[in-house]
Parts: structure tokens; C-alpha cells; sequence
């Protein structure tokens, strides 16, 4: 395409346990269609290595974060995020990732949009994906961000910086309800699921009643082509229920197989995104899963294990280690928030080719 841009100014970052390209919407073409051409040739897709670009031959490193300033009231900063798929030339904007949304409030202090405050400071994040709010609380002591720090997460080596992440009114964000079928659980093709939808569309399910244990490791079930071709089948049956419309070349819903936590946690994740096993787990994923242990008559409900307390700390257990949820319940029981630990790095700030 004759008018894709040369190139345009970026800074790559590791954001949680994801990464990618983050740019401010100024710096890319208005026009999605130019827009996405350009994505493509920056993450060399299609291509299963991604060998011309910089894309990680993998979907949790193909991954980009559009910024702006917001104009809404309260908020600092509106977040589109983009998945660029790696062996399909589709850039979908059909689902948030709260994994890169971790580097959004650092990118945004370090190129000016939001003033840094001293010792930490609160960016107000509109998720454009969803249409909802989050608030990330950055390190800045000496009124710079600070990536360095003592905090650690599971499937990222070392320890970085702390970035809370908090979430509200996440439920239902692209379903329309948090459970979109009404049901805390459905039959479809003889597997029982939930249905649900707390910041990320997913599909939760017994591990046992799709043929594995739900302790495997991800290389097994990526290996794993029966049970892709299942779960595939689950998913495609269920887009319409879900309000997602035809999710064949969409990244959501993701596919959620649980069993009973091993390591004194709430619940044991094995999640496909929705095509490859995830190395640990998405944030907003875990979130939503967190949710459905929370639901009498689901799947996870029966094989979770699940604090008293209207604050409840849920410890998921994934393929790397867990990912803590903390969830808050307001008076009629129902979530009131969620907030979760997450790190994030600047890798190289410069420009990038197409
Ligand atoms: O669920 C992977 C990730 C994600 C998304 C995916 C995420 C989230 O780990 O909020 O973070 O589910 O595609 O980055």
C-alpha cells in the first residue's frame, strides 16, 4: 500500500507479562486500514516467526498500545490496544489486555501527557477496547518514572517496579453482562461452561471434562491438537450467546480450563488466547475467571477455593506460578473492584520502519 507510512517514533515495553509497541496516536496513520497495514510490516506478520519485524513469534509479544490524551472528565489517557496476529494478517481491536496496560501510565508520564507527581503518581485509564476506567499508580520518585524495584511477578525473571493496577465496573465490558447468557452455567457440545465477562470475554470450563488435567504445561498443550479442536468448536458455538458476533478472526473469547488450586491458591488456569496455551495468564482473564469462582452453579465454583471476607484475595494458579486478584465486594455481594500487582519496562524508545 502506497501511503503506508516509512516509519514512526515508538518505545517498546515489557508491560506484566506481555509486550510490545506502544505509540501515541499521533505518530500512526488516522485511518485504521493504513494503520494496520503498517502494524503488520512493524511485527513482521503474517509470518509464524515474525522474522521480518519485531514481533516475538508469539502472541503475547505481538502486541501494541495506542495513546492519546483523553478529553473525557477525570481521565488522563484513552488506551486503544491492537493484537496484530502473528501467521494472519488481521490486527484485531476486539478485546483489551490489561498486561500491556500496565506499561500505558509509564509511557504516558514519559512522553508528557501526564505530569508526574512526587513519589508516585495515578493515571486514570480509558480502556477504548471497553469503554471502561482503570487506574494505574506508577513510581516516580523525583518526579520520573522509575522502573526499578523490589516487586516480582510470576513468568517474568527478577524483581521491577510495582504498578497497582485497579479495576471497576469491568463487569460485562464486551458482552453487555456479566453473564451474557444470564445462566452461571450453559451445555454446549456436551461440555458445561460459564459464560462470562469481567474486563475479558471468556469461556470457563472444567479442565477433566475436555480430557486434561488442567496441570499441564503450555508446550504439552499447544501439542495438544484434540483438545484445540474441542475448545475451537466450543468457541465458534458460542460467539453469537456471547454477544460477540462471528469470533472466527477475533482473539476472544479465551478458552478457560480449570481444576483445583495445588499450591494454596483460589483455582488452577490453563487459558487458550484462544488459539495458543498462555504462558501464565492475562490479566483481565484472570480477573474474569476470578469472577467465576465467585458464581454458585459454575464450573470454576466447584473446583475453587474461595476466601470468606468482603475483600478476598484470589491467588490463580497458571503454568509460571499465580496471579493475585483482589477483590472487593460491596454490600449486596456483588464485585465492587479488582486490583492486581503488575511490572512493567522500557526496552528502546526510537523509531520503527514499516
Ligand atoms: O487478559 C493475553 C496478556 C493477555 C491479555 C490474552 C491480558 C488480559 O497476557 O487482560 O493481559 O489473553 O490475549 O497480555
Amino acid at each position: 500500500m502506497s501511503d503506508v507510512p516509512n516509519s514512526a517514533k515508538v518505545m517498546w515495553m515489557r508491560g506484566g507479562t506481555s509486550k510490545g509497541g506502544y505509540f501515541l496516536a499521533e505518530d500512526l496513520p488516522a485511518e485504521a486500514t493504513k494503520r494496520d497495514a503498517f502494524l503488520l510490516r512493524v511485527m513482521g506478520s503474517p509470518d509464524a516467526r515474525q522474522i521480518d519485524g519485531m514481533g516475538g513469534a508469539d502472541p503475547l509479544t505481538s502486541k501494541v498500545a495506542i495513546i492519546s490524551r483523553s478529553s473525557r472528565p477525570g481521565v488522563d489517557i484513552d488506551y486503544l490496544f491492537l493484537q496484530v496476529f502473528v501467521d494472519q494478517a488481521i490486527v484485531s481491536d476486539s478485546q483489551n489486555c490489561g498486561n500491556i496496560l500496565a506499561g500505558v501510565g509509564p509511557f504516558a508520564i514519559e512522553r508528557g501527557l501526564v505530569a508526574a507527581e512526587e513519589a508516585e503518581t495515578c493515571v486514570s485509564i480509558f480502556m477504548v477496547n471497553t469503554g471502561q476506567v482503570a487506574i494505574a499508580t506508577v513510581q516516580t520518585p523525583d518526579r520520573k518514572v522509575c522502573y526499578a524495584g523490589e516487586a516480582h511477578i510470576d513468568g517474568v525473571p527478577g524483581t521491577a517496579a510495582p504498578i497497582a493496577l485497579e479495576f471497576r465496573d469491568t463487569a460485562g465490558s464486551t458482552c453487555g453482562a456479566l453473564l451474557p447468557t444470564g445462566n452461571a452455567a450453559d451445555e454446549v457440545e456436551g461440555v458445561r461452561v460459564t459464560m462470562i465477562d469481567n474486563g475479558m470475554p471468556c469461556v470457563v470450563m472444567k479442565a477433566e471434562d475436555v480430557g486434561v488435567t488442567g496441570y499441564e504445561d503450555r508446550a504439552t498443550l499447544d501439542d495438544n491438537l484434540v483438545l484445540k479442536a474441542i475448545i475451537e468448536k466450543i468457541r465458534l458455538a458460542v460467539g453469537e450467546r456471547m454477544n460477540l458476533g462471528d469470533v472466527t478472526d477475533k482473539s476472544v473469547p479465551k478458552m478457560m480450563l480449570v481444576a483445583p488450586p495445588r499450591s494454596g491458591g483460589a483455582i488452577t488456569v490453563r487459558s487458550f488466547i484462544p488459539h495458543r496455551a498462555h504462558a501464565s495468564i492475562g490479566v483481565l482473564g484472570a480477573v474474569s475467571v476470578a469472577s467465576a469462582c465467585l458464581i454458585e452453579g459454575s464450573p470454576a465454583f466447584e473446583v475453587a477455593s474461595v476466601p470468606e471476607g468482603a475483600r478476598k484475595t484470589l491467588s490463580v494458579e497458571h503454568p509460571t506460578g499465580e496471579t493475585t486478584c483482589v477483590v472487593d465486594m460491596d454490600e449486596r455481594d456483588d464485585i465492587r473492584s479488582v486490583a492486581m500487582l503488575r511490572t512493567a519496562r522500557k526496552l528502546m524508545d526510537g523509531e520503527i520502519f514499516g
